[in-house]
């Protein structure tokens, strides 16, 4: 049987992606020379950002990665299309390729929204490992091939609405979270999981940098029926292929209905808890970035509001201002989570 798949017709088949890229790469530089100065995002009083979004820090497109693992590329190839019919589908216009990895927030490779394309080409993801730990069965040293071996990848188009209220539509490689933490036996105490991003200073300058003010590791928690829900996402690739370095290779959790910067990137850690964890975004400034982080339009952040986004590619000339949903547009699949809790206070 012949099924056609919407890989069939990626907008990045329709000019080879190498010839695509090139191109874009050309423009984009001619722009930043006119705009540059403009880039430089708004710093919050505790002196780091989620700052208001800066539209113009671009840098080049690559798939940004030392080597990619062959077994890897052969499990990203042999992914298919989630059904149309569900919450893994949109139809909305997909953020080109091009967005999706040269506008990113990836703090330990600078704040900049070009700094992660920049700064992480040579990123190495093999070897990979992650260490499993806390209330389960199953603690341990994974390798990557053991963390994604028994997981059959598709590909899913999920909404992603930034804190600072800009938002992409991208279509993702991975699976569900709750199949993976099933693996590991989380025993009854197990009432939040944890995840931690790589320490390297080697190969993430910020984090070498005196003037960095997040307390390394990059780290987030979910509440345990929020993690096993099958909408949250382990995610190893995008747009047909391998993750690139600056949006999280090898391995990131995609939580739609969640503010992105609950979606923790390039994951060496995973630890199940009893009491709630601590979060990166909370630890730094509380009253802005609550542990919980559901896309809530009616709840402003404090200094700006979250009742609209503005939908990547935009630029000043051509805004895309749109409504922003309870719940990122994920109500039916998450509201039930929550059930009876005040979200004002629990934002
Ligand atoms: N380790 C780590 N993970 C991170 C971040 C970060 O700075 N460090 N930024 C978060 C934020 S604020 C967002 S909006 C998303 C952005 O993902 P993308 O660059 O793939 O679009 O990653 C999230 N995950
Ligand atoms: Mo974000």
């Amino acid at each position: 049987m012949i099924i056609k798949t919407r890989k069939d017709i990626a907008s990045s088949e329709i000019t080879p992606e190498s010839v695509y890229r090139e191109r874009r790469k050309f423009l984009k530089s001619s722009a930043n020379v006119a705009l540059g100065a403009a880039g430089a995002g708004l710093l919050s009083p505790a002196g780091i950002a989620q700052t208001g979004d800066s539209l113009f820090a671009r840098a080049p497109a690559d798939i940004n990665l030392a080597s990619k693992p062959d077994w890897l590329l052969e499990k990203v190839a042999q992914s298919v299309p989630a059904p149309e019919s569900g919450p893994y589908f949109t139809d909305e216009t997909k953020t080109p390729f091009d967005d999706v990895t040269t506008y990113n927030n990836f703090y330990e490779f600078g704040t900049g929204k070009g700094d992660p394309a920049n700064n992480a080409r040579d990123f190495r993801i093999d070897p990979w490992s992650v260490e499993v730990a806390g209330e389960c069965g199953k603690p341990g040293t994974y390798t990557l091939e053991d963390i994604l071996k028994p997981h059959a990848f598709e590909e899913r188009i999920y909404r992603l609405r930034c804190v600072e209220a800009w938002s992409m539509v991208i279509p993702w490689i991975g699976f569900s979270l709750a199949d993976l933490l099933q693996r590991f036996d989380p025993n009854g105490n197990a009432n939040f999981v944890m995840f931690q991003t790589l320490v390297d200073g080697d190969q993430m300058p910020a984090q070498r940098s005196r003037f960095a003010s997040i307390d390394w590791p990059y780290q987030e928690g979910l509440r345990m029926d929020e993690a096993m829900n099958p909408l949250a996402m382990m995610a190893t690739g995008v747009y047909n292929d391998v993750l690139p370095a600056q949006n999280g290779a090898p391995l990131r959790l995609v939580v739609p209905w969640k503010y992105g910067f609950k979606s923790l990137k390039s994951i060496v850690r995973i630890e199940f808890t009893r009491r709630m964890p601590n979060n990166t975004w909370n630890d730094l400034q509380p009253s802005e970035y609550g542990f919980y982080a559901n896309v809530n339009p009616e709840v402003s952040h404090p200094r700006w509001t979250q009742a609209s986004e503005r939908r990547l590619p935009s630029s000043l000339f051509k805004p895309q201002r749109i409504p922003t949903r309870m719940f990122n547009g994920y109500e039916e699949e998450v509201a039930s989570l929550y059930a009876g809790m005040d979200l004002r206070r629990n934002y």
